[in-house]
């Protein structure tokens, strides 16, 4: 007896795999190396569900197919397992979140298990494990001694910095730093006293404390970065965000925006993720240039992007924040523009930029002088001038520029148009009384020699140049929580200091509590003697949950090595991931700090890589179909979904595990809750219909299906297949298994070809046919093509196709099916692994060598003519392609059926066209 029993098979293989360590990649091989990665889960408490697998599946089938094909093949899986949702079930149960985070783990290994991942599990690593995170604490130190030297165009040690300031004090340096960084000279550098000396350092490092506003989020109570907040609200949780100024860790990446721009056309990601990172870094090329001030020594920097429009400019605009608004203001403007500055600045940036409707602002009485026609122009204070960006105040041209445009209308400022040409198109609006000017020595001159005449011209008068502006910010890298990454810091005299490699890693210490301190310090000010052994207090922030995800790729190279983060023999093989899957949600986040840890890391020589990732796929996401019930206001009455719109009622989420075709089990909805043991109910036909709507999969939306019990039902090999065959990889697809039985019955036909119909396996040595031949080489040739164009979907088709075809020729040839068990191994591996088995094979199908197509047996030595009678089609026949006219005549007349029209009769006419078509004329 051999039945397909799926149960049986799994579970002997993935035990099997586990004790042969089949999929142990190798540090020291001579085969050329693949390394497939996944995005590492975050353990949830909430398990797998079938969305998460999906990337996963299509990775495997890539590595499979690639060791197949002699490659070695590194695969590995880890836990991004510092973070907020542990934290918090801490916070409200007082267990350390080390336990839950354990146990989560423990669940998703499990759950990966059952699915057959080829998944070299002696690599795995946790970003919460001391021993992993000692090297995330070291490459933090390798960042604060470093800065950006934009000199030589990479990250030096501030070792040669402070070299130079005691030779030439700055004066030479060209390096990325706080933009209020004062000059000095190699005196001043010797004159300045050690904490001195180690604030102005401080301004140089590539990991720095600063004073920054932050978006601070005091249900949570900690920092969140610009992607973790969504509209004002946390992503985890939507608890409002609100702006304040605080101390902060800082990362200066802003110093790698051209490399990480650079880097982008380098690397096969697809074109949406690059421009998101290239709008992210938001480069700008422009000019910045002074205003002198009518009655003042200030000068107001503004940063353009189009000087060309400088003749029309009719004010200046400063961000309320702008240090020069309270010196500049007049007495009689004083106290409205402070209020104003003071009521703006507590806006976020976002409202600011985006309520355009909303126009505010108010004028400083001050006036500035026109570098170019010496004309006064009023200075005003607004707030959609961001105090970030450029220098935080902008010439404003209402004729160029909307929101200029917009504000000059509310406050009835001057619009001057340049030479008749009006940016923005509102000549037309008949109130418009405005004057007509000349772009003086720019007449005449395209937008683009405008600028470039123009630029020259800022540099005769010395009072600006040209300027490269880039969007993005510093980033911040510190939140005020328990469950990350101790920074490996101490403060003395307030200046912080790192810690002694040895003391590494920095292990959490102990809290009676997870929550900050009643007078609003970190969790980590709770624990004893959080002091060095000279008693000089740690730092009580963590790291952000970005930290230690910016490098584990480099870990799993040389999992275990207590050395160093990784060997450079290790990193010299490995180089960097081949192919990346996961989600599109980490765009701006993840995928912009690892590409910036990489070239950090390699700047300062310990990898060879400038990017991380070559080839990145995002994953489309597997929605749920959730079922609603609805019930009648202010009662305990549910109303079948037809009948819903004759009452006031309001759709409810249902388990779907209690919905079975849309009809509600009303026994289990009954049990559900303790408030709906009561719950009455109105039918339609006798039955509750649910509504249903495709959402996301989420365990709030109760829509969430668990691919344990998918593996339970039909296995994990129907698993893997389902999930590829619901279409293309990238796209999002609701879950649905309406075609699951299909699938499984695909699996259990494919079983059969091996098995007679005692099911005994029974496969023949005889020599295949032409076309069983045929068959097989046109399958392997589309797995092949498929898989290296990332297309899953269509080779699942393709199996389908290919069984039904060698069921029906009843083929069960080994020379057949032994090439096409391997076609199907890196899909469903223990069905594969089973009959490979069976086939008589010792060794594990891993160890096979994929086979190759040959196009011999693709090419078509046949043609099918159709034959015509009087005009009709009446058959068809296979002839030779090279069969002689004459001999097809033949045939067709001698066939049963032309006969039959023929009547005993000789046919008038007798047309054969050559591997076309055959008319027959009687
Ligand atoms: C005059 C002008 C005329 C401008 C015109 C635009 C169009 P991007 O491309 O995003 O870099 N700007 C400069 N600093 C600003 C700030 N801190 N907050 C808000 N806006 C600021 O945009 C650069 C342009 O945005 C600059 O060029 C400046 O307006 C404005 F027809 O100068 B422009």
């Amino acid at each position: 007896m051999a039945e397909y029993n799926f149960k049986e098979i799994e579970k002997k293989w993935q035990q099997y795999w586990k004790e042969h360590k089949s999929y142990h990649a190798d540090n020291d091989s001579t085969k050329p190396k693949f390394y497939a990665l996944d995005m590492f889960p975050y353990p949830s408490g909430a398990g797998l569900h079938v969305g998460h697998p999906l990337g996963y599946i299509a990775s495997d089938i890539v590595s499979r197919y690639k060791k197949l094909n002699g490659y070695n093949v590194l695969h590995p899986m880890g836990f991004d397992a510092f973070g907020l949702p542990a934290e918090q079930y801490a916070i409200q149960t007082g267990q350390h979140p080390a336990i839950t985070t354990e146990q989560n783990i423990k669940r998703y290994k499990d759950q990966l298990q059952n699915i057959g991942f080829s998944f070299d599990w002696d690599r795995e690593v946790q970003t919460c494990d001391p021993k992993f995170y000692k090297w995330t604490q070291w490459i933090f130190m390798q960042l604060f001694n470093s800065f950006y030297n934009q000199k030589t165009d990479k990250a030096e040690s501030v070792d040669l910095l402070v070299k130079e300031f005691e030779k030439k004090g700055n004066k030479n340096v060209h390096a990325k730093c706080d933009d209020d960084t004062p000059s000095f000279s190699a005196e001043d550098w010797k004159g300045y006293n050690e904490q001195e000396q180690q604030s102005m350092l401080l301004k140089y490092r590539l990991a720095f404390l600063a004073n920054t506003t932050v978006n601070w989020c005091p249900a949570l109570g900690t920092v969140l970065s610009n992607d973790e907040v969504k509209d004002g609200f946390s992503e985890r949780g939507g608890h409002p965000v609100v702006r304040k100024n605080m101390m902060q860790w800082m990362m200066r990446i802003s110093a790698y925006a051209e490399r990480l721009l650079q880097g982008l056309e380098t690397i096969d990601w697809s074109e949406p993720i690059k421009e998101m990172q290239r709008n992210w870094i938001g480069k700008s090329i422009g000019a910045q240039f002074h205003f002198a001030l009518e009655n003042h020594d200030d000068t107001i920097e503004v940063f353009t992007t189009r000087l060309d429009t400088v003749y029309g400019v009719t004010y200046l605009a400063l961000a309320p924040e702008h240090e020069l608004v309270e010196k500049i203001v007049t007495d009689g403007q004083r106290e409205e523009v402070m209020k104003y500055a003071e009521v703006a600045s507590n806006r976020s940036e976002r409202e600011r930029m985006t309520e355009v409707k909303n126009i505010t602002g108010a004028f400083t009485g001050a006036y500035a002088i026109h570098p170019f026609s010496g004309e006064k122009i009023p200075v005003w204070v607004a707030d959609y001038v961001l105090a970030g960006y450029g220098t935080g105040a902008v010439m404003a041209v209402p004729s160029g520029d909307q929101r200029d445009y917009d504000f000059a209308k509310h406050f009835d400022l001057p619009i001057t148009v340049i030479n008749d040409a009006m940016v923005i198109d509102e000549k037309a609006d008949p109130t418009w009384e405005g004057k007509i000017i000349n772009s003086g020595f720019m007449d005449g001159l395209s937008p683009k020699d405008a600028i470039k005449s123009g630029v020259e011209e800022l540099e005769k008068l010395g009072i600006g140049s040209g300027k490269i502006n880039y969007r993005m910010r510093d980033a911040i890298f510190t939140r005020q929580r328990y469950w990350g990454e101790p920074l490996p810091v101490y403060f003395k005299d307030g200046i912080p200091y790192l810690m002694e490699e040895s003391e590494l890693p920095l292990v959490l210490p102990e809290v009676d509590k997870y929550l900050p301190t009643e007078d609003g310090e970190p969790p980590l000010a709770r624990a004893e003697n959080w002091t060095t052994a000279q008693g000089d207090a740690i730092e009580k922030s963590t790291m952000p949950g970005w930290a230690g995800s910016s490098w584990y790729f480099f870990r799993y190279m040389d999992a275990h090595n207590e050395e160093e983060f990784a060997s450079k023999k290790a990193l010299d093989y490995w180089q960097n991931v081949d192919l990346y899957i996961g989600g599109s949600e980490h765009a701006t986040g993840h995928l912009l700090y690892s590409r910036f840890w990489t070239k950090f890391l390699k700047d300062i020589g310990l990898v060879e890589v400038e990017e991380p990732f070559k080839k990145l796929i995002n994953q489309g996401m597997i929605q749920g179909v959730s079922s609603f019930v609805y019930r009648i206001k202010n009662t305990n009455q549910y109303v079948s979904y037809n009948l819903k719109d004759q009452y006031d009622a309001s759709p409810l989420h249902v388990d779907i595990s209690i919905v079975k075709n849309d009809i509600l089990d009303l026994e289990a909805f009954k049990k559900s809750q303790p408030d709906r043991v009561n719950a009455e109910f109105i039918l339609e036909e006798g039955k509750y219909i649910c509504g249903s709507e495709v959402e996301k999969m989420s365990k709030s939306k109760y829509n969430v299906v668990n691919p344990d019990d998918i593996i339970e039902r039909y296995g994990a090999d129907t698993l893997r297949l389902y999930e590829m065959f619901l279409g293309p990889l990238e796209q999002f697809k609701p879950w649905n298994t309406n075609g699951i039985d299909g699938v499984f019955k695909f699996l259990r036909r494919f079983w059969n070809l091996f098995h007679n119909t005692n099911d005994q396996f029974e496969v023949s040595d005889a020599d295949p046919s032409k076309e069983e031949l045929k068959v097989l080489h046109k399958t392997l040739k589309k797995i092949k093509e498929d898989i290296e164009h990332y297309s899953f979907n269509t080779t699942v088709s393709e199996f389908m196709i290919c069984t039904n075809e060698l069921t029906s020729l009843k083929c069960n040839k080994r020379q057949v099916l032994e090439p096409l068990v391997i076609g199907l191994a890196p899909y469903a591996p223990h069905i594969a692994e089973e009959l490979w088995n069976k086939l008589g094979h010792e060794e594990s199908i891993t160890k096979a060598t994929f086979p190759e197509y040959d196009e011999q047996y693709l090419v078509e030595s046949e043609h099918e003519y159709p034959v015509s009678i009087n005009g009709k089609m009446r058959a068809k026949m296979n002839f030779p392609l090279d069969m002689p006219k004459e001999d097809i005549e033949k045939q067709v007349l001698a066939s049963e059926i032309v006969q039959k029209w023929l009547e005993g009769k000789a046919p008038k006419k007798v047309i054969v066209v050559p591997n076309k078509i055959v008319n027959v004329v009687v």
